[in-house]
């Protein structure tokens, strides 16, 4: 089922805006992994349980994560679980194509065995195979890595772009001894670059959520959110991954866009200021490799598309965040109208469809036939 995308950019007053989304969410059945791993594997794999007040996230027997359960309840636009009824929650919103992150698949980064992590990360890779990408056109997923041992990490990369996968996703937060700008991930940047699979990190995952209670906490706690993102960023530019790689493409999802081009001021003050420190050298400055390399999504963010006339930093992408609460599913169509008003129509072209296009060429390809 594919649907056209209107040919001229200039929608009449009331026409629907289409859009791609690069940001979304598979909610995944919970026999996931129950169905697909041997039992003494899948006892381990995360689930979640619902108590009184919380529904809480296990993993290899540990609470890894806890939600008020209403917060958990309001996510739950009718495509959430039915791939039909998403694609036709799409058709309603205006949205092309989604690249759909995972969701209990988050938690896989805090698996601390690394036969478990892989069984794991696998499992959800064929499922998303062969339950979503494999029966349509529109939504595709970036694949789980195992991230314990590095050698795997690249095999399953190898593997997952011999199926087909468009992109990697990763989580933000870290451990200080694994930091994403430390040279043991060498291996797997070069597999990424090589086989032309951008590395999409998304926010809110390999650390805690709820960080703080106090006044102000829901607020606090998801602007926290973004920080780790920067991080990733800061990390990947000033450690000299994407300068040795000038193909790989780096994706923050949901983290919004309109910080991007400030961090890269940021960076180049200190790369230029404290030069006599910075090691590696970098053959361009920050600002240029976030300028081809580093994309960044939002959902409802003004700034994050006041940011490109202004900086000519560009690549942003729109992202429903389908079907979580932060996202747009029910007013989508009053978002990017609000969004996009009075903004140039190839502003507003690269962000609803160029940067999308740019990062997963393949689109590009099916959105060109859509009829
Ligand atoms: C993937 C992460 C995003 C976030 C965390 C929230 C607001 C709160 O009673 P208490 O101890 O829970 O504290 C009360 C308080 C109101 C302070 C607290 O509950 O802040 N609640 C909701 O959990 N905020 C920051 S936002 O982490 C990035 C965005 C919201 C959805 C999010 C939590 C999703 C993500 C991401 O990893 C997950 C997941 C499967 O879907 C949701 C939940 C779970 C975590
Ligand atoms: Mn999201």
């Amino acid at each position: 089922m594919t649907h056209a995308t209107p040919t001229t950019r200039e929608d009449e007053p009331g026409q629907k805006i289409w859009a791609h989304s690069g940001d979304s969410h598979l909610m995944e059945p919970d026999d996931l992994w129950t169905s697909r791993l041997p039992k003494r594997l899948a006892d381990r794999a995360p689930r979640s349980e619902r108590g009184e007040k919380y529904e809480i996230v296990y993993i290899d027997g540990t609470q890894i994560d806890r939600q008020l359960n209403d917060f958990m309840d309001a996510m739950r636009p009718p495509g959430a679980k039915d791939l039909d009824l998403r694609l036709q929650d799409l058709d309603k919103e205006g949205i092309r194509s989604q690249v759909a992150f995972p969701s209990m698949g988050f938690w896989i980064c805090n698996i601390r065995d690394p036969e478990l992590e892989n069984a794991v990360a696998r499992a959800w890779n064929d499922w998303a195979l062969e339950e979503v990408m494999s029966r349509q056109d529109r939504v595709f997923a970036p694949a789980i890595v195992p991230l314990m041992d590095v050698e795997n990490a690249v095999a399953e990369v190898e593997r997952v772009a011999e199926l087909g996968f468009q992109a990697l996703y990763f989580p933000c937060g870290i451990s200080d001894d694994r930091a994403w700008g430390l040279d043991l991930w060498e291996p797997l940047w070069t597999a990424a670059e090589e086989l032309r699979l951008p590395l999409a990190f998304h926010i809110g995952t390999g650390g805690e959520n709820v960080v703080y209670r106090g006044p102000g906490g829901a607020v606090v706690n998801y602007t926290e959110t973004t920080y780790p993102a920067m991080r990733v960023v800061t990390h990947l530019v000033a450690g000299g991954a994407l300068d040795r790689h000038p193909d790989l493409k780096l994706l923050v999802a949901e983290g919004g866009a309109g910080w991007v081009p400030a961090i890269g001021d940021r960076m180049d003050e200190a790369y230029r200021q404290h030069g006599m420190f910075v090691r590696p050298r970098l053959s361009r400055l920050p600002s240029e490799i976030i300028r081809q390399q580093v994309y960044a999504s939002f959902q409802h963010d003004i700034s994050a598309v006041q940011v490109i006339e202004d900086t000519n930093y560009d690549n942003v992408l729109w992202g429903d965040d389908y079907p979580h609460l932060e996202g747009t599913y029910g007013h989508t169509q009053e978002t990017l109208r609000a969004v996009f008003t009075d903004v140039d129509t190839a502003i507003r072209d690269r962000v609803l469809h160029g940067s999308f296009e740019e990062l997963f060429p393949a689109t590009a390809a099916t959105a060109a036939t859509a009829s």
